[in-house]
């Protein structure tokens, strides 16, 4: 009895990791509700390594966007830019913030109008081609 309950206990340990394998976690995810006709929306996230290795973030993609890319917004000289992030690397562990201001996806070209409370999905490309998938809620302000 004894011995069947330690292989159980293997059992739910072995699956314990198997998910921690997948890795990449994408929480609080929303979009900036956009002005009517705008060609240009910027998404936030949080994006967390649940998993042991490092993981590599190599690009975004959503069938509701002719094109998602991450970019990072950076100030000098007084004026604000922004510049793609073509890798990001998230430590074990490790949480990434995209909020305004700074890291954020850059949704280009909408391929439908959304307002406030629609969701769309953007599936996130990693290179060990795991990735995740997360619903964007379009928001005023952070879920
Ligand atoms: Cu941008």
């Amino acid at each position: 009895m004894r011995g069947r309950i330690a292989i159980a206990g293997g059992v739910l340990l072995l699956a314990a990791r198997i998910a921690a394998a997948a890795g990449l976690v994408v929480e609080g995810a929303w979009i900036r509700t956009p002005p009517p006709g705008a060609t240009m929306l910027a998404g936030y996230a949080r994006l967390r390594n649940a998993g042991a290795a490092p993981i590599v973030v190599t690009g975004a993609d959503g069938a509701d966007f002719g094109s998602v890319s991450l970019h990072e917004s950076i100030s000098a000289d007084g004026v604000e830019r922004m510049r793609p992030l073509t890798e990001l690397t998230i430590a074990p562990g490790a949480t990434v913030l995209f909020a305004p201001g700074g890291r954020h996806f850059m949704l280009m070209r909408p391929t439908r109008a959304l307002a406030a409370g629609d969701r769309a999905r953007i599936h996130i490309s990693t290179s060990s081609g795991d990735g995740a998938t997360a619903d964007f809620v379009v928001a005023d302000a952070p879920p």
